[in-house]
């Protein structure tokens, strides 16, 4: 269950951000109206929004998944791979302070975006991947395991198609994990009911468990089919200018 989020609106330099998507320039208003509908959407599902100024210095500062991992406990704040996005993180610790008396860091060398950290039940999963280094990996570890979870690593270097870990799966809640075809061969996942991504929709394998509520992108038919047969609510929310920029919808929020 979750009360909270933390997201911040795209900036005036939105379309400056790192992106390998080849998607064509993002358009500024539309982010903008995308993000809005994504806020509305969270909104509905209970939670507690709040919200960050958009800070053009940080490009990339939409995607606030990226700069922490949340417990009910601890707050870990990351160290990004993308050296552009390292600076992202004290407006976010600023603002979880009110909320969390034990606030860690991922420290030099290491490095981590909270895009490569899944977590499924009382296990952490944490990808190793261009952003996240077996360094960063093993601090986090170190803090969710005393925390009382379990971790395991997951070697992305070789999915080249994705960027972070939960590019290509999802957890429901329920023992169901949505897994996109570059992550199947992975051996982590015989307890669980795999909800398998169609290869062209691989983009919808980013989809997220708010409360009562699936957030997923438009425009991906068979995945939306797959939720609702299996009884979830939907929210399909349009991303194109954040998919333009390599963002899915998880990363959008910081939800705790
Ligand atoms: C980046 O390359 O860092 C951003 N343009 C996109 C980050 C997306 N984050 C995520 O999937 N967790």
């Amino acid at each position: 269950m979750f009360n909270h989020a933390i997201v911040c609106p795209p900036s005036s330099s939105f379309s400056k951000g790192l992106t390998s998507a080849q998607l064509g320039e993002p358009v500024l208003e539309l982010a903008q109206e995308q993000h809005a509908a994504y806020c509305t959407a969270l909104k509905r599902c209970g939670i507690d929004l709040i919200k960050l100024d958009p800070d053009p210095q940080y490009p990339d500062s939409t995607f606030v998944e990226d700069t922490a991992v949340l417990t009910r406990n601890v707050a870990i704040i990351t160290r990004p791979g993308a050296a552009s996005r390292r600076g992202e993180v004290s407006s976010i610790q600023a603002r979880l302070r009110p909320y969390y008396s034990s606030i860690f860091k991922i420290q030099s060398p290491g490095t981590l975006e909270g895009g490569d950290v899944c977590q499924v039940e009382s296990h952490y999963l944490i990808g190793i991947s261009e952003r996240t280094n077996e360094e960063g990996a093993q601090q986090l570890a170190g803090f969710l395991e005393r925390d009382g979870f379990q971790v395991s690593l997951v070697d992305l270097l070789k999915s080249k198609g994705l960027l972070h870990l939960k590019s290509g799966i999802a957890y429901l809640g329920d023992g169901r994990i949505v897994l996109c075809p570059d992550l199947e061969n992975i051996p982590l996942w015989n307890k669980y009911e795999i909800i398998p991504v169609d290869p062209e929709e691989g983009y919808a394998a980013n989809c997220v468990r708010v409360n009562e509520y699936v957030l997923l992108a438009a425009g991906y038919p068979r995945m939306a089919a797959k939720l609702s047969t299996l009884g979830y609510r939907t929210i399909a929310l349009e991303m194109s200018e954040f998919q333009k920029m390599d963002g899915g919808l998880s990363c959008l929020s910081l939800r705790f």
